[in-house]
């Protein structure tokens, strides 16, 4: 390839390599055979080429909290060690109040986001949700509520017998500013049907974020790897995202998710205990060459660990995430990653990738600090 040096040991990503440079859109046969290579470092290679053009030197990470409300679910997902029955042991829901006085905790740093998801709970009105972003926003006017992932909405919707839009359109008048992309697991019905039969379907997932998207509220994407899918799955379910993206330009981010097996159903079911580092940077690779049209990519620290994370940054990831304090979701799924990292943490990572840090709010507006304010660049 003129001008590209490229060792690409596996033939059959040859023609696929051309394409990358040329800047094609790969189709889904291709995006199966990246994900049957083991040609990493070409893959790498790839994918980095592909983060340098939309980002040269710039890793982006930011100062959030994450508030997970409530555990309680009336969902049983096989994939879930978070959610709780209303009277099992370990079940609990925050009063308001108490949300309230753990989003200002271990304020150390100005958090510019709150994340905010929980549980599906039976009994909660859908007045808590709204009541909690107003007193939340009233508190912390400045700091960006990126709340509820697709799942809770469609359950509120469910719950109110209102029209997910309205939901929506209710929720954003009360400060909701974007929707966090969890819940979209694996799209394909078969994978759902054992993993998550509880959940609303790819349909309602996609729907959702569509109206989210058309509201003028931008998303994030996820998708859980590393059980019973094949590559297949992977490569529709990350088709299907760039489909709704050509469509909307909503989403901000994609952020692929490593199963975790302690206390799950589906730990029981699946051979592998935890995916390896080899899987994890690889899942970064192909989702930034297969997903041309999403502007960034995420290596979550809390599911990958701080040193995956940091290497993900040279295989095609272009953000850290964040502080994010407190974590519940895969520590309950036996994760042993810390459950904060200071900004000077994510800093000196990416410094030591030879990238430069960018601090961003959530909608990847520049964050200046200095010793007594913090600024988001509109
Ligand atoms: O939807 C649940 C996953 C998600 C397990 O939007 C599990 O920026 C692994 O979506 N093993 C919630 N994964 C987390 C999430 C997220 C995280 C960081 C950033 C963003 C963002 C979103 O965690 C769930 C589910 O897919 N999950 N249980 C488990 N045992």
């Amino acid at each position: 390839m003129p001008g590209v040096e490229l060792r690409v040991e596996d033939s059959a990503l040859q023609p696929i390599a051309r394409k990358v440079v040329a800047g094609e859109r790969l189709s889904f046969d291709e995006g199966v055979a990246l994900y049957r290579s083991n040609d990493l470092l070409a893959l790498g290679w790839l994918a980095n080429h592909v983060r340098e053009k939309l980002h040269g030197k710039r890793a982006y990470f930011n100062v959030n909290r994450h508030i997970n409300p409530t555990n309680v679910c009336v969902a049983s997902c096989k994939l879930c060690a978070f959610g709780r029955k209303p009277d099992a042991p370990g079940a609990y829901t925050m009063a308001l109040e108490e949300a309230f006085r753990i989003a200002g905790e271990n304020w150390s740093e100005a958090v510019t986001e709150f994340h905010i998801v929980g549980g599906l709970h039976p009994d909660l009105p859908f007045e808590y949700y709204l009541d909690l972003l107003r007193g939340l926003k009233q508190r912390f006017p400045n700091v960006h509520l990126k709340a509820f992932t697709a799942v809770e909405i469609g359950y509120y919707a469910h719950l109110t017998r209102l029209p997910i839009r309205e939901i929506l359109v209710r929720m954003k008048g009360a400060g909701l500013g974007s929707l966090p992309g969890g819940g979209a697991e694996i799209f394909a019905p078969a994978v759902r049907r054992v993993i998550c039969d509880h959940k609303i379907g790819a349909y309602t997932w996609l729907k959702v974020h569509r109206l989210a998207h058309e509201l003028g509220m931008p998303s994030t994407a996820t998708m859980l790897y590393g059980h019973i899918e094949s590559a297949e799955d992977r490569v529709d379910h990350l088709l299907q995202l760039r489909g709704l993206q050509d469509q909307t330009h909503g989403f901000l981010t994609f952020i692929p998710l490593a199963f975790h097996t302690a206390n799950t159903e589906l730990g029981k079911m699946v051979a592998q205990r935890e995916t390896t580092g080899f899987m994890d940077l690889k899942n970064v690779a192909v989702a930034r060459l297969l997903l041309d049209n999403f502007p960034h990519l995420k290596a979550y620290w809390i599911m990958m660990t701080p040193r995956v994370a940091q290497v993900a940054l040279k295989f095609g990831a272009d953000d850290l995430d964040g502080t994010v304090v407190e974590e519940k979701i895969y520590h309950d799924a036996g994760a042993s990653t810390p459950q904060a990292m200071t900004r000077r943490e994510i800093i000196r990572l990416i410094r030591e990738a030879g990238l430069e840090p960018f601090e961003r709010d959530t909608l990847y507006r520049p964050v200046t600090r200095t010793e007594t304010s913090v600024t988001v660049q509109v």
